[in-house]
């Protein structure tokens, strides 16, 4: 039976304006005012069928309700409702009608705008069992990750306070993701996976992988291993084939899609270890004349044997990678590291073309090779605003230098993803550069504070017509001044807040939202995340 402690923290709960700890917030929610316990022998049941990677789900859900402990500290708030609390039933069961026979992972890499993750969830006050219902498999993994989230902790008892609960989701966008650079310090397999489990609670859809850049090469392509056994920081410090099978189908499992990047033409100074050939003023001096960052060096774009070569690299890394999207970067190209470089300008007189000309060829080498293994391009942004590169009109752009900057690509009519430093990059308010090393993102500061990502709206300055053409958003760590020892506490839980303006749509209130925040920062940290918190453990401790 219910403890007399239990019955008095759900008195005062009943008693107060009791808001879960769901995150994102649903889209659509009603609430009661009656207390539910779980029962002990409490099951999740599937009807219909049941695809593969369905069960592995259902389990992880009801070890996490199990495992939570998620204890709402709020005694002193309210006053007792005896009546209330005498009438809390059992919840016997959670009955989950299954529609589709599709696996969460192949759903999962569907098409942006074709993805379906809707979901009803009903948790009615009488005990009767609760239901989930979606049209697809990814559907009812949303519903698991949101019933997961429903349930508190205190002296042994599951329960909730706001029953019955009435769901009906589905997100306000398609993408939602995280980008992580693995590039400027490694991160080990199960690092990723713990960043993709985080990423699976706040209902995130893609992970943006940045995974080469200058400073190493730690993927290793068939075909191409020489890259990362010379241009790697270490031979422990790679991403196997076998390795990114993995990584790729535990995303997958969690309604998560993989987006790989190989950054070109510029970002690529690590290849000139093993192929100086097809690399332009490789760790030219001074490195600030060169590029953003040490070291300087970027593919010789002109040149038709270095196309042969990046377009067979992208074609063999695409194929590590099952989903439908694949990003061929184009950042920051350095216009003086090819002015400066004779064999470029010797191809761009040979061909009469200018360095502008060159690229575009190139670019478009790449795409269609990427087409033609069935991917759809991913760049930046400078590709459709600082260059006049031809690009496929379903080319997804990431707007990154400025929110401001998302109007004049949406304008030129292609689809966006808003990934702004000014208000998305998670390592901005590092300071500056000292001699030749970076110490940070003094470029970005200050700090960008949860409250500051969860002010974004995505239609800003974008009108009615051309808001189809926004896709969602990510937060980005770039890590310069990260590593595995601070990868949790830097983004977690701020990476949630853009997770609830991309799923539950824009224009929430921070201050209302606090709370829900602090709890799913506290629900994470049960689950092993090492989430920073947002206020003193006082101000929930605080009477009402
Ligand atoms: N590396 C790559 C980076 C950055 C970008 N691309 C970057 C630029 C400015 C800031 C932070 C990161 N380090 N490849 C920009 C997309 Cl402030």
């Amino acid at each position: 039976m219910l403890s007399p402690k239990l019955l008095l923290v759900l008195a005062a709960l009943l008693a107060g304006n009791v808001v879960n700890a769901l995150w994102p917030l649903p889209r659509s929610i009603t609430t009661g005012p009656t207390g539910l316990v779980l029962s002990p022998d409490f099951k999740i049941e599937v009807k219909g069928p049941y695809p593969s990677d369905l069960q592995p789900a259902v389990a992880r859900t009801l070890s996490y309700i199990r495992n939570d402990k998620h204890e709402r500290l709020v005694v002193g708030r309210g006053s007792v409702d005896t009546t209330a609390i005498k009438s809390a039933k059992q919840l016997r069961s959670l009955v989950v009608t299954s529609k589709g026979s599709e696996t969460i992972a192949t759903e999962a890499r569907a098409p942006l705008g074709t993805r379906d993750e809707a979901y009803v969830l009903n948790i009615p006050s009488d005990g009767s069992p609760a239901t989930l219902s979606a049209n697809s498999t990814l559907g009812l993994f949303r519903g698991l990750t949101t019933f997961s989230q429903v349930w508190y902790t205190h002296d042994s008892s599951i329960y909730t306070v706001e029953a019955p609960i009435s769901i009906s989701d589905s997100p306000a966008f398609p993408y939602r993701g995280f980008m992580l650079d693995t590039a400027r310090n490694y991160f080990s397999v199960d690092v990723i996976k713990r960043q993709l489990d985080a990423m699976s609670w706040v209902k995130q859809n893609t992970f943006h992988w940045h995974i080469v850049d200058s400073q190493s090469f730690p993927l290793v392509v068939p075909g191409y291993e020489a890259i990362s056994s010379k241009g790697a920081y270490s031979s422990e410090e790679i991403y196997t084939p076998s390795q990114i099978a993995d990584i790729v189908r535990y995303a997958n499992e969690r309604g998560i899609d993989v987006i790989a990047e190989i950054d070109t033409p510029g970002h690529t100074s690590a290849i000139s270890k093993s192929f100086p050939e097809h690399i332009a003023c490789p760790e030219a001096s001074p490195w600030t004349t060169y590029a953003n960052e040490p070291p300087a060096g970027q593919l010789r774009l002109a040149s038709s044997d270095t196309i042969k070569f990046t377009t067979g690299l992208l074609v063999n890394a695409a194929k590590l990678f099952p989903g439908n999207y694949f990003s061929t970067g184009g950042d920051e190209i350095n216009a003086k590291c090819y002015a400066d470089d004779p064999k470029t300008q010797e191809a761009l007189a040979a061909s009469g073309k200018t360095f502008e000309q060159a690229l575009d060829v190139f670019t478009q080498a790449e795409h269609r090779a990427l087409k033609d293994t069935g991917k759809t391009a991913v760049v930046w942004q400078e590709m459709v605003l600082s260059h006049q590169v031809t690009l496929a009109n379903d080319t997804v752009i990431m707007v990154w230098i400025s929110s401001a900057d998302a109007a004049a690509v949406v304008q030129k009519g292609f689809r966006i993803v808003h990934a702004p430093s000014d208000y998305f990059y998670l390592d901005c308010g590092g300071g500056g550069w000292v001699g030749d090393f970076p110490t940070g993102n003094s470029w970005c500061d200050p700090f960008k504070t949860w409250q500051k990502a969860y002010s974004f709206n995505p239609y800003t300055n974008i009108s009615e017509s051309q808001r189809h053409l926004v896709l969602g958003g990510q937060q980005l760590l770039w890590t310069e001044q990260s590593s595995p020892n601070n990868i949790d506490p830097i983004v977690w839980p701020r990476a949630a807040a853009s997770a609830e303006v991309f799923w539950s749509g824009p224009g929430g209130n921070g201050q209302a939202a606090l709370a829900r925040l602090h709890d799913h920062a506290y629900r994470i940290t049960q689950r092993g995340i090492r989430a920073i918190a947002l206020q003193p453990k006082w101000c929930a401790l605080r009477p009402g």
